[in-house]
């Protein structure tokens, strides 16, 4: 996932620069899902993506990752919100929501906070298959969709939401969408075998789910959410830098203090 597109103002429905259709989007950008609409090849592209990232888990992905990923059965085709949420609902009290992309921060944090994650309906294209600019479905269900059936990481996701409509200011919406970002997106937990991914970013990428987890160059650190929040981070090619946690309620435990006390 590279470059973020400039978010469209909340009138701006066309939402110029980003692909999917917003003119279909409610007040709140939820977009109705019908897994019908989804064409053959589409199911097809998904069965590849699907395929190809998942040889790659063993030894680089999370245990709990994996085997929440192995309990989501949706290997065969794009995955119906609705089933998929329900199930999630009754683990861990979140739901997903269809979007018809990227929306804007105050709609993406009330969601969170109201443990609604926002799943992108679309696929990318058979071109997109290495290199991807703005989320799709594979990027949001197949990396973050598994990690939310974690008590620790749900309820760290919605703190976060919750938080980031409390901040008042760029900058601390900033310092708490770094803390988002070195987390969900890119973090790294140490497990009995060694480093492994936890973040939906790494989880979804071929190329940065192997540079993370097993490159000497890749600058692991271990997680401070001070050091996190001043860290500025790059949205295309890899993190200049990985922090690694020691568990899901270490970085909860740390997190929620960062979260209870940012301005
Ligand atoms: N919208 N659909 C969607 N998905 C995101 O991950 C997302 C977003 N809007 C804003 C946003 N992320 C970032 O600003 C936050 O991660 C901080
Ligand atoms: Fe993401």
């Amino acid at each position: 996932m590279g470059a973020r597109p400039a978010l469209p103002e909340v009138s701006d429905r066309s939402a110029h620069g980003l692909r999917g259709d917003y003119s279909r989007a409610h007040a709140d950008y939820r977009v109705d899902q019908d897994p019908a609409d989804y064409r053959p090849d589409e199911h097809r592209r998904w069965r590849r993506l699907y395929e190809r990232q998942s040889a790659l888990l063993p030894g680089r992905a999370c245990q709990a990752f994996i085997d929440s990923l192995e309990s989501l059965d949706c290997a065969d085709r794009i995955p119906g919100l609705d089933r998929h949420g329900e199930r999630l609902s009754r683990l861990t009290g979140w739901r997903l929501i269809g979007v018809p992309g990227l929306i804007p921060d105050e709609a993406f944090f009330e969601h969170l906070a109201g443990r609604r994650f926002p799943v992108t309906v679309w696929l990318r294209s058979a071109a997109e298959l290495d290199y991807i600019v703005e989320p799709d479905i594979f990027h949001d269900f197949f990396g973050h969709v598994p990690m939310l059936a974690v008590p620790a990481i749900a309820d760290f996701v919605a703190a976060f939401g919750a938080a980031c409509l409390r901040a008042r200011g760029e900058a601390a919406r900033r310092r708490l969408a770094r803390l988002y970002w070195y987390t969900i997106e890119f973090g790294l937990v140490r497990e009995a075998g060694g480093l492994r991914a936890y973040g939906a970013g790494l989880l979804s990428s071929p190329a940065e789910l192997r540079h993370a987890v097993e490159s000497s160059q890749a600058g692991h650190r271990r997680f401070d959410a001070d050091q996190v929040m001043a860290s500025d981070f790059r949205i295309d090619g890899f993190q200049s830098k990985y922090f690694v946690v020691e568990s899901f309620e270490a970085l909860f435990a740390e997190a929620r203090r960062a979260l209870a006390t940012a301005p």
